[in-house]
């Protein structure tokens, strides 16, 4: 597709080079005024859309993962018309996304360092929401050689500042090596440490406090399945 292949050549200029491949870093992908229309959707969906976890809750649409494929869910049109903008630019080889994970992290919250796993296409891409935050990337554990312990410190190797409106698109050694997280802090300093700092329009040394963030991911999982009709079984 034309169209698919055009936008991706403009993606190049969002690479960002100072991490592993592949990470596009896209400030302002969305106005304020789709900022401020996501948010209050994703604060109108019914309360019982909320899964409260230790330290953020989360919203799940478009079905569970699973290894046996996912039970498809209608993504409701607010969050498909992002689906289909983030695969427009090609992110998942010309598929179009079909899950969303809403985070929401409080000021002082974040995620401990994991790994998004095979049950989906390997391309994770995120939208922020009402606040910046700077995502961790760690090397997985036995990877480092000799007798250092295997602290998280020690295997921290980078991290992505990411401001509200951004979308942030990882691929390959990115999504399919490294584990990444969120420090449960409330606020950030910047370093050289940070891949995309000019990029993010970041300054070495300078503090930024953070606020409530509500992160999309958005994601495609190849393996999909039709519910069973339970209807008329005896
Ligand atoms: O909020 C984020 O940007 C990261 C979310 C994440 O890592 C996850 O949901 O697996």
């Amino acid at each position: 597709n034309k169209a698919v292949c055009k936008l991706s050549v403009s993606l190049k200029q969002f690479v960002v080079h100072d991490a592993l491949p592949t990470v596009y870093y896209i400030p302002d992908f969305i106005s304020e005024d789709e900022e401020s229309y996501l948010l209050q959707q994703v604060y109108r969906s019914p309360k019982t859309k909320w899964t409260q976890l230790s330290g953020r809750r989360l919203q799940n649409w478009g079905g569970l993962p699973h290894p046996k494929g996912m039970v498809a869910e209608k993504i409701p049109d607010w969050l498909q018309t992002y689906c289909e903008k983030v695969s427009s630019l090609g992110a998942f080889n010309g598929q179009t996304a079909n899950h969303v994970l809403v985070n929401e992290y409080k000021q002082g919250e974040g995620i401990m360092p994991h790994e998004d796993g095979p049950l989906y296409h390997p391309t994770v891409t995120t939208i922020s929401l009402g606040s910046h935050t700077l995502l961790d990337f760690y090397a997985p554990v036995s990877c480092l050689e000799g007798d250092a312990p295997q602290t998280e410190e020690n295997r921290y190797l980078f991290s992505l500042l990411v401001k509200p409106r951004s979308l942030l698109i990882l691929q390959d050694e990115m999504y399919q090596q490294l584990l990444h997280g969120i420090q449960a802090r409330a606020q950030d300093t910047l370093t050289d440490k940070v891949a995309n700092l000019s990029a993010a329009g970041g300054e070495p040394g300078k503090t930024l406090i953070r606020d409530t963030r509500v992160s999309l991911t958005i994601r495609h999982v190849p393996k999909v399945i039709k519910a069973k009709l339970i209807l008329g079984r005896k």
